[in-house]
Formats: structure tokens, sequence, C-alpha cells
């Protein structure tokens, strides 16, 4: 059982419909939809009320309003919605740094080792949905198990505000038992050729062999094989942090006065603090690239004692770089990088103790 992982897969509750439901108690309890109400609108998702009219996701706003003619549309508020989903992502870096965004309302933790030291998948998932209900007001589900492809299944059994486990012990089974249209990965083609095939659930699928899988459905052939007998090694993918976020500009023609520089850098640290805005980010060393026009390059760096990302304090910072050291010639590009943020992740380092728990406690899930 070494080596075992403990893989958590949380999703919100009709994400962007509940926010809205959250800010606007007169909407609690109705059938709405966020999109527009237009010929060509389309819906991004509907609340719980308007799902039982068969209105969803994707949907033409038209068609949905035949389904149901009392949809009350909200026109969607992405800022809103990228806000609270970093909130909740905060809540996951609080037990992990391995978490694995995969659009705004859902991620894959992997907690085999979590800064908690909690050896339950379950509980912490628990603790998780708790903490997103206390922060935002809303509710999530989640699945918990031994890879991405089952703790991705397992979020939708409960949902909403529940979640499912399953446990090494009942991957066989559960596989077994599972209807192939449920499967990750295996679109409505795809199971139509499959129930063609005889495939219904996964344990028809089991007793397929390699050869015939890829026969029929190529290199996927081997990914269906494995995922019949619960194998999906993927790793969580941790978002990766950029070390440096930056911009430059070349210009049509090289520039040798310090002045006109100066017009050009606001254009470029203007461009700087919207990246960093963009990534919630505040950094403390801020260079200055320079190139030459014999094609050189040189960099200017000076580091701050505090953390900066404004427009204003780049250019501030950027203007003693110009001014250190005189120009060799004209220049035909510059750049501005701000790094050194104040979010570096710290180091997972886990005890040997630790280390020993954990091994004790493996199967618990
Ligand atoms: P989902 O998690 O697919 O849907 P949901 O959270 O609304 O509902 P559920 O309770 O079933 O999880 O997507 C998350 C958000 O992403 C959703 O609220 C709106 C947006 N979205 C789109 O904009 N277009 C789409 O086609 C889908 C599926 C989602
Ligand atoms: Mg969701």
């Amino acid at each position: 059982m070494l080596g075992l992982r403990k893989i958590i897969h949380i999703d919100m509750d009709a994400f962007y419909a509940s926010v809205e439901q959250r800010d606007h108690p007169e909407l609690r309890g109705k059938a709405i939809a966020v999109g527009w109400d237009s010929d060509r609108g389309v819906l991004t998702t509907a609340s719980y009320e308007a799902r039982k009219y068969g209105v969803g996701s994707a949907m033409s706003s038209v068609i949905a309003k035949k389904k149901c003619p009392h949809l009350i549309f909200i026109p969607p508020n992405f800022e809103k919605y990228r806000k609270i989903s970093q909130e909740i992502r905060a809540i996951f870096y609080t037990y992990t740094n391995l978490v694995e965004p995969l659009s705004l309302d859902e991620a894959f933790l992997d907690v085999t080792h979590n800064k908690k030291g909690n050896p339950s998948a379950t509980l912490i998932a628990k603790e998780i949905r708790e903490a997103i209900k206390k922060e935002t007001g809303l509710t999530a589900s989640a699945g918990i198990s031994i890879n991405k492809f089952l703790a991705k299944i397992a979020s939708d059994i409960n949902k909403p505000n529940g979640q499912k486990t399953i446990p090494p012990e009942n991957v066989g089974a559960f596989i077994d038992g599972l209807d192939v249209k449920k499967f990750f990965g295996v679109g409505k083609v795809t199971c139509q050729k499959m129930y063609r095939l005889g495939i219904f659930t996964g344990k028809d699928l089991k007793s397929k062999s390699l050869g015939f899988l890829t026969q029929h459905f190529g290199k996927t052939g081997q990914h269906y094989y494995d995922i019949a007998r619960g194998m999906d090694m993927s790793p969580v993918k941790a978002h990766r942090i950029p070390k440096s976020l930056s911009a430059e500009s070349t210009f049509s023609k090289n520039l040798s006065s310090e002045v006109y520089m100066l017009k050009h850098l606001q254009d470029i640290a203007e461009a700087v603090q919207k990246r960093l805005q963009k990534n919630h980010l505040a950094g403390k060393t801020v260079t200055l690239k320079i190139k030459y026009s014999d094609f050189n390059i040189q960099t200017r760096s000076k580091t701050l004692t505090d953390y900066i990302a404004s427009k204003e304090l780049i250019l501030d910072t950027v203007k003693e770089l110009l001014y250190q050291e005189r120009l060799r010639e004209s220049v035909r590009l510059l750049g501005i990088a701000v790094s050194n943020f104040n979010n570096q992740e710290v180091k997972e380092e886990l005890p040997e103790k630790k280390k020993e728990i954990y091994m004790q406690l493996e199967l618990e899930f």
C-alpha cells in the first residue's frame, strides 16, 4: 500500500449562479441563469432551481427560455468570480502546494503529504468545504480517492454540498459498476462507440484486451485499459507560479535620449503593473533591461525593502536604474521585470517522524 496517493477533487456548486444568489438575496430559491438574454446568448450556468426545467450550462438563451419561461437572466461578473476563485485557492494552499486548478471553480489537490499532517483525505475535504462555506458563503462538493480520474468522478456523486470517498479497497468494485458514460474523458461519441462494442460498464471495459482496445481506440486504448483497472498515475500538476513578470518594447527607431526612453518606460511599467494585478502579485526586485543598437544586452536591478506592484513605484525605481550609469550607445529595446514575489512557496519538508506516521496510517482515507 505504500506509494498510494490521496487525491481530492473540489468543485463548487452551480458556481456563478450561487455567487449571484448569494449577493442578491431576492434571487435565492429562484430559477436563474448567468448569461445574456439575447438571441445569440449562451448560458454559462444555471441555478439548481432552473436545472429542474432542464436548463443548463452552454445552452442557448432562447432554448433556456422555452424550457423555463420565468427564468431570470443575470449578466456575468467574471471579475467577481475570479476573486472568489482566488479565495478558494488560498484555502487549498493551507493544506498543500500541489493544487491543480481546472477552471475557476474546480481543482485537484494531492494531500498525500499535507501541511496539517492530517492522514485522512476525507476529513480534509470536509474541512475545506466548511472553510469555503465560512469564508465565501458558498457550497462545494468533493470527491476523494487514489487518483485524479476517480476523485473527479466521485465529486459528482453527492453534489450539491456533499462528498464521496472511494477508498482503495472499493476502487475495483466502483469501477466495475460504473457506466462508461460517467468515465472522465469519455465523450458522447466514444461512449456510443463503446456501447456498440458491448462495453457498458467498467467491468465490460476490463474484460477487453489491450490489443482489442488499441485496435478500436488507437493510442487512447491504453488509457482505457489502465483506467478500467483503477490506474491513473497522472500527477497533480501544481499551477506554476512565475518567478518574474515583465514587459518590453522594441523601438522602430533607436533612442539615445533618456527623456524619450522615460516616455516608453511609462507604458512598459503600466503593462507590468497589469500583469502583476492579474496574478495578484507584488515584487521586491525591479530589473531594467537595455538592448543597445549593437544588440548587446545590459540588465540593471535593484531590490527594495517593500513589495511593490504599482506603475508609479515601479517607474521610480526604473528611473533610478536608468540614470545610474551612462548609456553606451543608442538603445533599440527596453524592458522592465519585477521579481522576488510575495508568494514564494514555503518548501515542504516532511520531518522524519511524520513520515513514519504516514506510513502507519496509509490505509486511512
Ligand atoms: P461547472 O463546475 O461545470 O458548473 P457549475 O459549478 O455551474 O455547476 P455544478 O454544480 O454542476 O458544478 O462550471 C463552473 C462554472 O464555469 C459555471 O458556474 C459557469 C462556468 N461555465 C461556463 O462559463 N461555460 C460552460 O460551458 C460551463 C460548463 C461552465
Ligand atoms: Mg461546479
